[in-house]
């Protein structure tokens, strides 16, 4: 145990782990390129401590005594093969379609309505033992949650409606211990730091000069995972007041932090601690800071009777905690819920379907059996920690949980009804993008992290491959994404529509499953991951593949917190026997660089299977039996859809143009950074060494010889450089009442270099390589030549989340091999969730700010990203002057060219990027610092012609 810290003291388990686990943990993120393990998974491998260097060269986990693959049988070995039948976790029952009961589960729901001037009383607990659908199938979880329950209460409130909480903060002190202003991530250290901390006992901040302070004094929206303990309520989605209302009750208020009671006694009891300072500041008289308080808030939500929202639109919007550094903690293990507006357009719906327009839409109701279900996927591969729990961590689950129950569940329909599904997707960590379908057939997900399907002829579990999961798609109809209904022009002005989604890009082939394209290697054509690696890059060979790749007919592509209102019918021509189908929530595997890098790896390493990728989700299984109902047309819906309002008319350009008439008010801002694994080595000059020796082993150390740059505690991700402090001079400032056109670019870039131990400079340490900025055409093709040369750092595609106002996407653009942009999104559409494309990718859209006043938040919704300061605060201001949008004379058009709007909104070039990747500041005023502080070139690449 080289890095035994105290209980009490917060640094991730990753640094508290032996030496041992910690490069088991490393080799498997990086050879598999796409799994984390935690040490949870570890001791259940039986690693702990023992089996160092097992995993090295295995994509699959090897065999081991006691390890569920060893009990399993599978082969152990760095190529094993995949088993040939499938072995499951938890092995799923099949369903008989005829008489299998209904055992769907959804949260209790709370409506303002039925409890006039109520509060709705959410008690933010830690469970040691929690019920029935709380602990996602872990018997002996300990979770975060509102009340004990995860979801929350779903809330139901109609468009004008006031919605009454008391949030409890019922947690126990934060015990955790934070490094504030410069310091370096503890699992990215060089050797001789290492050793130096074990030789000092095993303390780091004995051997690195770091800033560490004890969480309870914090008051601070510091940057980093930090005071899990600290919590508070935001809606997500919702128009409403940002901050506080003029009562003093708070509205959406992110900047809130609702500390723990023990935390205040804490300080009382300390007021003279160092590392409680602020305390002892003359103009602080109190033991909270302005943004605090302590145990419980009163929140109203007033929605509508604005003068742009008179009422506020209808739709599936959601709440959860937004405490920065306690988001990822709080959200992940559980602590999210429901929030629907309901409105004209349900009105429409129920009425049409039921001939009520407002009935209670957990009972199937009218000739087609009409409901409404709600479905929260989670998927958490991110451990939540708590620094009060065994370990820091929080049992998050370790399955995917649907509404909470890890195992799918039994809905029951009868031929030819028809449902309204509002999916939310609550995974919040990078591997949590999905593509929402349903299937024919009962679908499982096995050990491996394959499809599965239920062959009743043998009574067997089959694998199935990418084009028999196509073949088995069944026909969807979308009503909404991120809760606001679609809308299209017909006959001269916008209408709300249910689009079909059969033609979504029907008929194209899907680069990811088609035939091996024919420039794949023969060597790699040998093997299922050189197959897989050669499907992959085919998949961004040009803007078609692009888009065939991304745009698939029958179900909606969901990044970390988007939802989406579908409708589904279920077939009409089952048999007397009934038939079954899967609510899946499908991997997708072209949301980052991981998955190439993985294959790229097992490649080189004659690994057979390609890596496992992101956990597949069966939401549920449809038991489809009994009486028909009657044909139903569901497009027919359309025509009942009322007018869209004002508010939600799509901006035109006349509203984007400045009141001086000398252009348009625009805006771009641009998402950056790394996390800490993919950080490149840098080496750093003489001459920052010379006039910075204070920042020795803090930004960078001795090594090898030479000096490199430290990967930051905090990651680089960054939004225009800079990381969140709520009081930034330099925030966006939007005038009231106006509205902007707003271009998003993803500066998040890949990097490649050589990874061969015998190439690297002396100064190499860890994972870090030196890492070139160049194409992924140019990338791969060294990659074909020499199998040493790799992706070294790996991007991810950024969710962007916009509190307080929707905004209005016109284009998603990704990057094809040579870097070319190409629109991925069929149709405009409004959405509060918008994922960036890495590696330069760019987004589109034009939003207003009408009806409030203040400051508010943008920022990454992976919330590990948000908490580590990829969040931005933004301000509404009155006052034309102090507005900051930029003028240009010309904005976008449907028409122009990817080519066009470069011209406009200049992209960033690759050393652009690389640069702004490596960088950031945080301008927070007490423990501010720049990064690295001095300026970063990527190296130059070697000619190889
Ligand atoms: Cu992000």
């Amino acid at each position: 145990m080289s890095r035994k810290q105290s209980r009490s003291t917060r640094i991730t388990p990753e640094a508290t782990e032996p030496r041992e686990v910690r490069e088991v943990r490393e080799v498997w993120v990086r050879e598999d390129g796409q799994r984390g393990v935690g040490r949870r998974d570890l001791l259940q491998l039986g690693l702990l401590g023992t089996a160092a260097g097992a995993l090295r060269g295995a994509a699959p986990a090897p065999a081991q005594p006691g390890s569920r693959r060893g009990r399993s049988g599978a082969a152990a070995g760095p190529t094993a093969r995949p088993p040939i039948s499938p072995q499951f976790v938890v092995p799923p029952t099949p369903v008989d379609a005829a008489s299998a009961p209904e055992t769907w589960i959804e949260p209790w729901v709370w409506k303002p309505s039925l409890w006039p001037g109520q509060q709705l009383q959410l008690n933010v607990v830690e469970n040691e033992v929690p019920g029935p659908i709380v602990g996602f199938g872990n018997d002996s979880s300990v979770l975060f949650s509102y009340g004990g329950i995860t979801p929350g209460p779903t809330i139901r409130m109609k468009g004008d409606e006031i919605l009454f909480v008391k949030l409890r903060n019922l947690l126990g002190e934060d015990l955790g211990k934070t490094p504030v202003g410069p310091a370096p991530d503890l699992n990215e250290l060089t050797p001789e730091l290492d050793a130096a901390i074990e030789k000092a006992g095993g303390d780091p901040y004995s051997v690195i000069p770091a800033d560490v302070r004890e969480d309870f004094c914090l008051g601070e929206h510091t940057n980093g995972q930090h005071s899990a303990h600290v919590s508070n309520l935001h809606t997500h989605g919702l128009h409403v007041r940002p901050g506080r209302n003029p009562d003093g009750t708070h509205s959406d208020n992110v900047i809130l932090r609702v500390i723990p009671q023990r935390d205040l006694e804490r300080r009382r009891r300390r007021a003279g601690d160092p590392t409680c300072e602020w305390l002892r500041d003359p103009e602080q008289t109190t033991f909270l800071r302005d943004d605090e308080q302590v145990g419980e808030a009163n929140y109203e939500f007033r929605i509508g009777n604005t003068p742009a929202t008179p009422m506020h639109p209808p739709g599936t919007f959601w709440y959860h905690p937004h405490s920065h550094g306690s988001t990822h903690n709080q959200v992940s293990s559980g602590m999210a819920g429901f929030l629907l507006v309901e409105g004209d357009v349900d009105v429409a719906i129920n009425r049409a379907m039921t001939g009520d327009p407002d009935p209670d839409l957990e009972q199937k109701h009218g000739e087609w059996d009409y409901r409404e279900r709600l479905m929260l996927v989670q998927a958490v591969l991110n451990t939540p920690k708590d620094p009060d729990a065994e370990n820091e961590e929080l049992r998050s689950p370790p399955n995917p949980a649907i509404n909470g129950s890890a195992l799918p569940r039994v809905m029951t329909m009868r031929p030819g009804a028809v449902e309204r599904w509002r999916v939310l997707n609550g995974s919040v960590d990078g591997r949590g993008y999905r593509r929402l379908m349903v299937l024919a057939g009962q679908y499982a997900v096995d050990e491996d992290n394959e499809l599965v399907r239920w062959d009743a002829a043998t009574k067997t579990w089959q694998r199935r491959t990418r084009e028999q999961v196509e073949g088995d798609k069944q026909q969807l109809w979308q009503l909404a994404f991120d809760g606001i209904t679609l809308m299209e022009e017909r006959g001269g002005e916008m209408r709300y529509v249910i689009r079909d989604l059969a033609r979504q890009n029907a008929g194209a082939p899907f680069p990811l499953a088609g035939p091996v394209p024919s420039d794949c290697p023969a060597k790699w054509r040998e093997t299922a991951n050189g197959r897989e690696l050669c499907r992959y890059e085919n998949a961004y060979r040009n803007g078609e593949n692009v888009y065939d790749t991304y745009v698939r007919p029958n179900e909606v592509y969901m990044a970390p917190a988007n939802r989406a209102d579908v409708f589904f019918q279920a077939p009409r021509d089952a048999g007397s026997d009934g038939e079954v189908y899967t609510v899946l929530a499908h991997k997708v595997i072209v949301h980052a660089d991981n998955p190439e890098q993985g294959m790229q790896k097992n490649l080189a390493q004659g690994v057979e299977a390609p890596p496992q990728g992101p956990v597949q989700i069966v939401i549920g299984w449809l038991a489809v039996s009994g009486d028909p109902c009657p044909p139903f047309d569901i497009e027919s819906l359309t025509a009942e859809l009322p007018p869209v309002p004002d508010y939600l008319k799509p901006v035109r350009d006349d509203e984007l143009r400045a009141a001086s008439g000398s252009g348009f008010r625009t805006r771009v801002i641009e998402y950056s950074g790394w996390g800490s694994q993919d950080y490149p080595l840098i080496e750093v000059p003489q001459s920052f060494v010379d006039t910075h020796p204070e920042l020795e082993n803090l930004r960078y150390a001795r090594h090898g010889g030479g000096w490199v740059l430290l990967p930051a505690a905090i990651r680089s991700m960054a939004i225009d450089g800079r990381k969140f402090d709520p009081t930034d001079p330099e925030r966006p400032r939007m005038e009231l009442d106006t509205a902007e056109e707003w271009v998003l670019y993803n500066s998040s870039t890949m990097l490649w270099g050589d990874v061969d131990p015998e190439d690297q400079p002396p100064t190499r340490f860890k994972g870090h390589y030196r890492s070139h900025a160049i194409s992924r055409a140019e990338g791969q093709r060294r990659f074909r030549r020499d199998t040493s040369f790799q992706i070294t750092s790996r991007a991810v595609d950024h969710p962007f989340h916009i509190h307080q106002n929707p905004f209005w996407v016109t284009r998603i653009e990704v990057p094809d091999e040579n870097g070319e942009l190409h629109n991925v999104l069929p149709h405009p559409r409004w959405q509060d969730v918008v994922w960036i494309p890495r590696n330069r990718g760019r987004v589109v859209f034009r939003s207003r700010f009408p009806d409030y006043v203040g400051t508010f938040v943008e920022h990454c919704h992976l919330l590990l990203h948000e908490d580590n300061g990829m969040m931005q605060v933004l301000e509404i201001t009155p006052f034309a002057d102090q507005a900051n949008y930029v003028l240009r004379p010309r904005v976008t058009s449907p028409g122009m060219s990817a080519e066009q709007i470069s011209e406009l909104y200049p992209r960033p070039t690759r050393e652009q990027a690389y640069r702004r990747s490596a960088s950031f500041v945080d301008p927070n005023h007490a423990t501010g610092q720049v990064y690295p502080g001095f300026e970063v070139e990527p190296p130059p690449l070697e000619d190889d012609e």
